[in-house]
């Protein structure tokens, strides 16, 4: 059981020493192998292995060390000596494993033989490869295409991910959701309808031009750190970080620089942000909106800060927008935002004084039932002053999992129309189908509802990570079929359906040893670079196979045979499915297999980045929010907004431990911040238990108990805890409205005692 959580002021900085101890801990607890210490000199070089955990760039120039404490702890674990075997599961029954914690599950170490479910026993039992995949194929077979799904979580190369689509493809769907759906889909929506661009449309050379950036709602202390090192050295030649967010998270506060032993021994950290903004949760828009109606007061006050000669040539609806943003009056803007109208013209100021400006955010906008809206007021901000297209200015999401953004790059998508059909008609001779996919939450939807019978799922731990679990998994039990290419055990693998695989996979820093020899594979990053990367260690059992073996095998079984279908030779030789690539989007992956080592990655472009507008309207678009608010605010006592949130001991589901240490917070995940003035307004106490319901009017009632109060500095009126453990609040039809992406961070809940 866990203990409750232990608030205590953590002193230190982001990086520094505490980063340096987490690292060790991790190593010590993960059971590492001493090649994984090796593998770290390696990581993030040109001709070296890239990273699995998150998805910042692989600049040209590594340090010493690239990588960070959570890449450090990824690699570890990726790397533990400890291993999950045929004897592990026929000591446990799945009922019984269905009862340990996320940590527990995945501790059991890395997954050795391909395994079936045996429902006499229930429990996992070997089977061959062969036998795994011929009974696959057959099921695959017998089953309508439209029935299943193929999900991808964002960490499988560019070559596996791009056969996995044409598979899909050819086996007779578009249901291709990948985690993405849960996370930056908000910008493959939102950022399309206003700037024409899926992705981000800086490049790393930008952040050393920059001199503001805002800040919203991302965690670059615990999630992305390495982005922490360009940070610093913006705040060191005098970029202003304007940052919001409801929580003071370290990160943005300051930063030790653990390559730097001078900074290491003295301990003197760079400050980061320049103005902090505790943002209500949801409160992004409102603020935005202040932003910009200071902006518009410097204009009509001192002039030449709008940039007329882009708004006139490349933009299209500012006159509406302004319209919209001088009419909003600041107390609407005061109430929302939680912030002080003093708070936004200061913010105003500096970015009507700043040549070039960077927007950047995470989840905070993503995940939430306006997120699209969010992101579209974040864009006209920028658009306000020309900022996007040129150099040092730019939007860009930071993403998440490794190759998150190459996997919808290479067509790991459930909308058709986002991928060149024509040209897969053309390579593979078949007539790939139109109809649109299921996104996650229609996925969830269809096995709700009996519709979907088969799963397969290339990473990930889906069944967790979604919300309203306590409906969804009683229900994905019912599937016909499901398949798991997967690393660790976790619960997604513990609801196994009337058929049911898990089959083990090489991690990226192994050895992929094919038919020509070792393979090389390639991600994308949030810059839209590509890398090659190369895994060297020897792989955790001689059972293994690549996820592109698996995924060509699968397909092999499944599939008729056809002329131009070369499923062993892709997997023979990896280049052969780089040409592929290259074939299926020469603009962007011509030669692709000669670029992938260029240091720093190859650039494979962006039309908004040169102001070339693949938007509707052929122009950049001002949007004006139908709501100040992405939440609801219910004022009422007892109604509060829930924020789920990452610590830096875990990679999503993946728990690796119970520290928080750069919120203060250790022993416990089952706990609930709460700003103190709350807790004394409800009668609660530090370290009380309680329980969160989901204040919704659909009639389900959605709990969790346990939980302790933990007095934090958040705004009054909402509420933070962890995600994975607090889903089951999250009810699937809470989603944004354009994306479908799960709101995660703005849940309305009540508070009992319990
Ligand atoms: N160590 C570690 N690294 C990771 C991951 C991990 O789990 N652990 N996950 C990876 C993945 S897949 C992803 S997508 C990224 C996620 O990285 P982030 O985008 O940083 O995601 P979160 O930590 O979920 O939340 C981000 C921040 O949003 C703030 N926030 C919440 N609500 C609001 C709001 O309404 N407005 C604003 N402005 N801020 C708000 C929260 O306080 C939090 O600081 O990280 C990746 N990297
Ligand atoms: N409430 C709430 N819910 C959320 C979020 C939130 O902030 N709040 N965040 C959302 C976001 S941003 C995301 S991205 C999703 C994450 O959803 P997923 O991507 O589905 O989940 P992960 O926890 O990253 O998956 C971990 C599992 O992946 C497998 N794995 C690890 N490495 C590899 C590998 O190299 N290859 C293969 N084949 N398998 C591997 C292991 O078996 C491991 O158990 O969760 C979403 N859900
Ligand atoms: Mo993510």
């Amino acid at each position: 059981m866990d203990e409750p959580a232990k608030p205590r002021n953590y002193d230190g900085a982001t990086g520094g020493w505490g980063s340096l101890k987490g690292m060790v801990r991790v190593e010590r607890d993960a059971k590492a192998s001493p090649a994984a210490l090796r593998t770290l000199a390696e990581q993030n070089k040109p001709e070296g292995y890239m990273c699995s955990s998150c998805a910042w760039a692989k600049p040209p120039n590594p340090h010493v060390a690239e990588f960070c404490e959570n890449g450090a702890k990824a690699t570890v674990w990726d790397l533990t000596s400890e291993r999950c075997t045929p004897a592990f599961f026929s000591a446990h029954s799945v009922i019984e494993l269905a009862a340990w914690s996320d940590h527990d599950l995945e501790m059991a170490g890395r997954l050795s033989e391909p395994m079936r479910y045996d429902a006499k026993t229930d429990r996992y039992v070997p089977v061959s490869w062969d036998e795994a995949f011929a009974a696959i194929g057959r099921t695959l077979q017998r089953l309508e295409p439209k029935s299943v799904t193929f999900y991808a979580s964002g960490k499988a190369a560019l070559e596996p991910s791009y056969l996995y689509g044409v598979f899909a493809r050819m086996y007779g769907h578009n249901n291709l959701p990948d985690s993405s759906n849960m996370c930056h889909e908000t910008t493959s929506v939102g950022l399309t309808k206003v700037i024409g661009s899926p992705v981000g449309t800086c490049t790393f050379e930008d952040l050393s031009h920059c001199d503001a950036i805002f800040y919203l709602g991302q965690n670059p202390g615990t999630n992305s750190p390495r982005i922490l090192h360009p940070l610093k050295d913006a705040v060191e030649r005098g970029c202003k970080i304007i940052a919001f967010n409801p929580l003071r998270e370290k990160g943005l506060l300051e930063f030790v620089d653990p390559q730097n032993p001078w900074q290491m021994t003295l301990g003197k950290p760079t400050k980061i942000a320049h103005q902090f903004l505790q943002v209500r949760p949801g409160g992004d828009i409102a603020a935005l909106m202040g932003v910009c109606k200071r902006v518009l007061e410097r204009e009509a006050r001192d002039g030449n800060v709008l940039d007329r000669a882009f708004l006139d040539e490349h933009c299209k609806g500012e006159t509406d927008f302004i319209a919209e943003a001088e009419a909003t009056g600041w107390p609407e803007i005061e109430r929302v935002s939680g912030l002080t109208r003093a708070e936004l013209e200061a913010a105003g100021d500096v970015y009507a004084e700043a040549n070039n400006v960077i927007g950047i955010y995470g989840m905070g906008l993503t995940q939430q039932v306006h997120g699209s809206q969010a992101i579209g007021m974040l864009v006209n901000l920028l658009l306000l002053r020309g900022n996007i297209g040129r150099q040092g200015a730019g939007c860009q999401p930071i993403r998440g999992h490794s190759n998150v953004q190459g996997q919808r790059t290479v067509g790991i998508s459930e909308k058709p129309e986002l991928v060149p059909l024509d040209k897969l008609r053309e390579i593979f001779g078949f007539d790939p189908p139109t109809e649109k996919g299921h996104t996650t939450v229609e996925f969830l939807e269809a096995v709700l509802d009996g519709s979907a019978k088969g799963f397969i799922g290339l990473g990930g731990n889906l069944a967790r990570a979604v919300p309203d679990q306590s409906r969804i998994h009683p229900a994905w039990r019912d599937l016909e079929l499901t398949v798991h290419i997967a690393t660790r055990l976790n619960r997604t693998h513990l609801l196994p359906g009337d058929e049911s695989y898990i089959l083990p996979c090489l991690v990226r820093a192994e050895e992929d040893m094919q038919e020509t020899g070792p393979q090389t594979v390639t991600i994308e990053d949030s810059f839209s670079h590509i890398y090659g990367s190369i895994g060297r260690r020897e792989p955790a059992s001689p059972d293994l196979k690549s996820e592109l073996a698996i995924v060509a095998a699968i397909a092999k079984a499944t599939l008729p045979h056809h002329p131009l279908w070369h499923w062993d030779e892709w997997t023979g030789d990896y280049g052969n499915v780089r040409d592929l690539i290259a074939r299926t989007y020469p603009d962007q992956f011509h030669d692709m297999s000669a670029r992938m080592n260029t240091p720093g990655g190859f650039y494979r472009g962006n039309p908004a980045r040169d102001r070339i507008w693949k938007t509707q309207s052929g122009k950049a678009e001002f949007t004006v929010p139908d709501t100040l608010s992405t939440n609801a605010i219910k004022d009422a006592a007892g109604r509060y907004t829930l924020v789920t949130l990452r610590s830096n001991d875990q990679f999503n589901t993946t728990v690796y431990g119970h520290s928080d240490r750069l919120r203060g917070l250790e022993g416990s995940r089952m706990i609930v911040l709460m700003n103190p003035f709350d807790i004394a307004q409800a009668g609660l106490e530090e370290g009380a238990l309680v329980q969160l319901e989901t204040d919704s009017e659909d009639g389900i009632k959605r709990i969790v108990r346990g939980l302790a109060v933990t007095p934090y500095d958040i705004p009054c009126g909402s509420l933070a805890g962890y995600f994975p453990e607090l889903n089951p609040l999250v009810p699937l039809d809470h989603h944004d409205r354009l994306s479908k992406t799960p709101a995660a961070k703005g849940i309305p809940v009540q508070i009992r005692p319990g």
